[in-house]
């Protein structure tokens, strides 16, 4: 059985797991922020526990296509007062950031992953995750949120995200950090036509034959919005959707902004996919 190490905390992936987004930011495409509000964020987070979330996921800053950059200060006023208010809940606590810094910050205020859409490349982010114990989740992106949506192109989106996605956590393991704290997400949305989000979600078996856990977020993003018509506040039903699919390609960790209605959805995904009655 797969097993996940963050920290003190060691998941097991025998079933899909949910990751619930915990934004404490002003600015969030799915309008979920809650502007570093420490006893909203808080209630949210201990919410999202009861209701099934095995990790909470901390954003400071957003990376919704151009979205204005935050300074290392902010983000870290933000995420950390939350950090220490929610590290006591029972479950692992992510820090969605790309800075070292904040990387740092958030590690030593109780965070045990780091959920990195920039894969560890910021200089000296890596160091930083093979002197700790926790654990990393390795986001492929193509640009920066502020131009990664103008004209993403690639010859084969699968090939490429797959073979980044390969290098990135070859060079993670040879920095010390454990392939049990390693997963993988190919990055919806980020830099991404809706063309090759679908391709990448078809394929997603690629990214799992790389023998890492998979993450996926696929929760209210533009692709639902494209395929359905649907609001951000009313992507619900097309989000359950992409996440049983993700799941069925093999997807181990859904990243979502509704926890109680993605961990029902995955319950009868799995009893299904089980078969517990013996009848085939
Ligand atoms: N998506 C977002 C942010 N972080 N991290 C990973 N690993 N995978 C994702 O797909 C991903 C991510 C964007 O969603 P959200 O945090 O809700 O929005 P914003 O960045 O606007 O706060």
């Amino acid at each position: 059985m797969t097993m996940y190490n963050c920290g003190e905390f060691s998941l097991k992936l025998d079933v899909p797991l949910v990751m619930g987004i915990v934004n404490v930011t002003p600015d969030s495409f799915s309008g979920d922020g809650l502007r570093a509000d420490v006893v909203a964020a808080r209630e949210q987070a201990a919410r999202f526990v009861e209701e099934g979330a095995a990790i909470l996921d901390v954003g400071g800053e957003s990376t919704r296509p151009g979205a204005a950059p935050v300074s290392v200060e902010e983000e870290i006023r933000r995420v950390v007062p939350v950090i220490e208010a929610i590290r006591d809940l029972g479950v692992p606590v992510s820090i969605d950031t790309w800075k070292p810094q904040v990387m740092r910050a958030a590690l030593d205020a109780g965070a045990s992953m780091v959920n990195d859409i920039n894969a560890l490349e910021a200089e000296g982010a890596m160091e930083i995750l093979a002197a700790s114990n926790a654990a990393v989740c390795l986001m492929h992106k193509q640009g920066t949120p502020q131009t990664m949506q103008h004209a993403p192109a690639y010859r084969d989106v699968v090939g490429e995200v797959t073979e980044y996605l390969a290098h990135r956590a070859r060079a993670a393991q040879h920095a010390g950090i454990d392939a049990q704290r390693i997963m993988l997400d190919p990055g919806f949305g980020f830099g991404k036509t809706l063309e090759h989000n679908l391709t990448l979600l078809h394929h997603l078996d690629r990214t799992v034959a790389l023998g890492y856990p998979v993450l996926a977020g696929l929760s209210r993003k533009s692709m639902v919005g494209a395929i359905t018509g649907r609001a951000v506040d009313e992507r619900l039903p097309g989000s359950l959707a992409a996440a049983l699919f993700a799941v069925s390609r093999g997807a181990r960790i859904i990243r979502v902004h509704d926890v109680a209605a993605t961990v029902d959805a995955l319950a009868v995904w799995q009893a299904a996919s089980c078969n517990r009655t013996g009848h085939s």
